[in-house]
């Protein structure tokens, strides 16, 4: 099987990288840091293609899929994981361009990779598009506006794809996770300041890259006639009375 990741350079999508090689498939794994997709291409072997690609230069795509050398070519999996949330301050306190960059990558970036390598699935009569939604686009918190907004949109897209593809084998499921641990995604949410973003995880069993690697797993390994829609995980530390944690 070959599986394109965006956002394999770290996280759940390095996570889930090394998993399908472990399993004898080929991933592309698509990310802007080519010194970290090289690193894992020395441990993953040959079955790792490494790609420099960054989502929100929408226009260089389909080129990028195009150029895919011909073992690659055919991708039967895409997990559009790329994607980021940048501060948390309340609406009238953020940056624009954060908002922009956020709407740039989780939406513009997401589409246009669909867009990308859709037609080819539907004409195969066969693929699987697994997004990484969040329960942000399922539940309002406080500094979540355009993050959790990006994510509400990546849920919807995903659903209304599903109807598109009415009669097709193509299958498409929004992964929804909650709070994640041992990622990069609070670092670069509060702008590289390590000792926030640590502090979220403080003192509550969390889940990690690694479980949310075995999801993607489990349902890429799911059987082909069944779809699984939406999958909201959190750890069970986390629930939804406001999104609250239960620290220790
Ligand atoms: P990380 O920050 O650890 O990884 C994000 C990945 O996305 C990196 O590989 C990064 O690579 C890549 N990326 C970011 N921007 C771009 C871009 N413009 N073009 C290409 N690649 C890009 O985050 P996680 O693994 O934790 O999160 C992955 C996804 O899951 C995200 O969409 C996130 O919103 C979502 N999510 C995360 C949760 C969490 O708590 N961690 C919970 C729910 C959802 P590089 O910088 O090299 O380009
Ligand atoms: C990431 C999870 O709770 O920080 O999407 O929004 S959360």
């Amino acid at each position: 099987m070959n599986v394109l990741i965006t956002g394999a350079s770290a996280g759940f999508g390095k996570a889930l990288a090394e998993r399908l090689v472990a399993k004898g498939h080929r991933v592309i794994g698509c990310a802007r840091r080519i010194e970290k997709l090289n690193a894992l291409a020395e441990n993953l072997g040959e079955l790792f293609l490494p790609v420099v690609m960054d989502v929100s230069d929408t226009a260089s795509i389909p080129q990028i899929i195009a150029d895919l050398p011909d073992d690659f070519k055919e991708i039967d999996v895409l997990v559009n994981n790329a994607g980021l949330a940048l501060g948390t301050e309340p609406a009238q306190k953020t940056n624009l361009d954060d908002w922009m960059r956020m709407v740039d990558t989780n939406i513009k970036g997401l589409i246009a990779l669909t867009h990308a390598v859709l037609p080819a699935m539907v004409a195969r009569d066969s693929g699987y598009i697994i997004n990484l939604g969040s329960i942000a686009g399922n539940w309002p918190y406080y500094g979540g506006n355009v993050y959790g907004g990006t994510k509400a949109f990546v849920k919807q897209f995903s659903l209304n794809l599903r109807a598109d593809l009415v009669g097709t084998q193509v299958r498409v499921t929004n992964l929804e996770p909650g709070s994640v641990a041992g990622t990069e995604f609070s670092n670069v949410r509060y702008h590289g300041d390590d000792n926030k973003a640590a502090e979220v995880y403080d003192c509550f069993k969390n889940m990690t890259g690694d479980d949310i690697g075995d999801i993607l797993l489990w349902l890429i390994e799911s059987p082909a006639h069944i779809n699984v829609n939406r999958l909201e995980v959190m750890p069970v530390a986390q629930t939804y009375n406001g999104l609250t944690i239960a620290k220790q």
